[in-house]
């Protein structure tokens, strides 16, 4: 059986770089009251001055950075292959004429900690989305050709009026055409007045736990309303965190699409490929749902041969320093095990041939 862990972020050493360099979110930093530690500040309003500096955003240390901790982690979970990305918020603040010479410095940083690692280690690439919509294209052809590249993660701002802009169509036709998968990732929350005047006595809880997957369900919603898998039928999109909210609201999505009079009189019910079509042709899933109930409706509206295992690191880490296994990715592992009990065909596709099979890890046989 082959382990394969396709949710799996790190911050380049070039990446760290950019992040030191700035004040501004997102940045990382050690606070006067607490020097000897780096927290890392990535979510829009954890920068809040009222909130103490020892819990604004979070510590961060090597395993952010430093690949040979990503190993380690991999040993630890018995994880034989990792497709590890860029995480949040990738490129999106840069300015457009920095965007595209960073996209490439840091695709190549990557790339190059791929090497080191051989057969353990692919990634998804990050694209300069901040750039003209030719810079961004020229990113997706140059990551095709590069040897550990599977595709590219992308968060829900695209060029920055979402992922239904059709200014986008020129990139969406480049993967297209490459057969890259989009990873698709939350960064952005929902609007900080929806968390209320208390959110800040919650930690990060209201934003994880339900922005993020509220933010995916609705750019994935914009993207099916705006016919993007109508014109891009092969377009392929893995969707962090089991979908969002998705598979358990496909059937509400769908009922509100057909029940819209306003779509109808516009023409735009005619010929469209319904949600659970998109969701069993083009869609995957990761398996980062911390439950057997999310987890099967995600196979339900996706089904067993488009999910992957994930865990999420270096985000999640046990709050005991002592702690070895993370509690957050025995959890998947378990929901996997509970969810298709007795099916031990599934539990060993959703571990690793899916991915194997999806992202064609050459040489890496279970
Ligand atoms: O803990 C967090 O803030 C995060 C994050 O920012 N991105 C992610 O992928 N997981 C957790």
């Amino acid at each position: 059986m082959v382990i394969v862990d396709i949710h799996t972020h790190i911050y380049p050493p070039t990446f760290v770089s950019l992040l030191r360099s700035r004040t501004t979110v997102p940045y990382i930093r050690a606070f006067p009251d607490a020097p000897d530690s780096s927290r890392l500040i990535i979510l829009p309003g954890e920068d809040d001055p009222a909130t103490p500096s020892t819990s604004r955003g979070r510590p961060v240390g090597p395993q952010y950075w430093d690949i040979v901790e990503k190993i380690a982690f991999m040993d630890t979970h018995k994880i034989d292959v990792s497709v590890i990305s860029l995480a949040n918020p990738w490129l999106d603040f840069l300015p457009a004429h920095e965007a595209g010479e960073a996209a490439r410095r840091i695709n190549d940083d990557v790339d190059g900690l791929c090497a080191r690692y051989p057969g353990r280690l692919y990634a998804f690439g990050t694209l300069p989305l901040s750039a003209p919509a030719e810079t961004v294209v020229a990113e997706v052809e140059r990551l095709a050709g590069m040897k550990h590249m599977r595709g590219i993660i992308m968060g829900t701002s695209g060029l920055g009026q979402g992922l239904d802009d059709p200014a986008l169509d020129p990139i969406y036709a480049a993967l297209e055409r490459h057969g890259q998968v989009v990873f698709l990732h939350p960064h952005y929350g929902l609007p900080a007045s929806v968390y209320g005047p208390r959110a800040s006595e919650y930690g990060h809880v209201l934003p994880l736990a339900l922005g993020f997957p509220l933010e995916t369900t609705i750019a994935v919603t914009r993207m099916l309303l705006s016919g993007v898998w109508d014109r891009f039928r092969n377009l392929q999109v893995l969707i962090a965190h089991s979908g969002g909210t998705l598979p358990f609201l496909a059937g509400r999505i769908e009922s509100c699409i057909e029940h819209d009079g306003h779509l109808k009189g516009e023409g735009k019910l005619e010929g469209r490929r319904s949600v659970w079509d998109v969701l069993q042709k083009n869609i995957y899933l990761d398996a980062v749902i911390y439950s057997e109930v999310g987890l099967k409706a995600a196979v339900d509206a996706s089904g067993p041969d488009r999910l992957l295992f994930g865990t999420d690191h270096p985000f999640f880490p046990p709050l005991e320093d002592e702690a070895k296994e993370w509690t957050s990715v025995n959890t998947n592992y378990q929901a996997i095990k509970v969810g298709f009990s007795g099916d031990e065909k599934s539990v060993h596709d959703v571990l690793g041939n899916n991915a194997v099979r999806i992202l064609k890890l050459d040489g890496i046989h279970s």
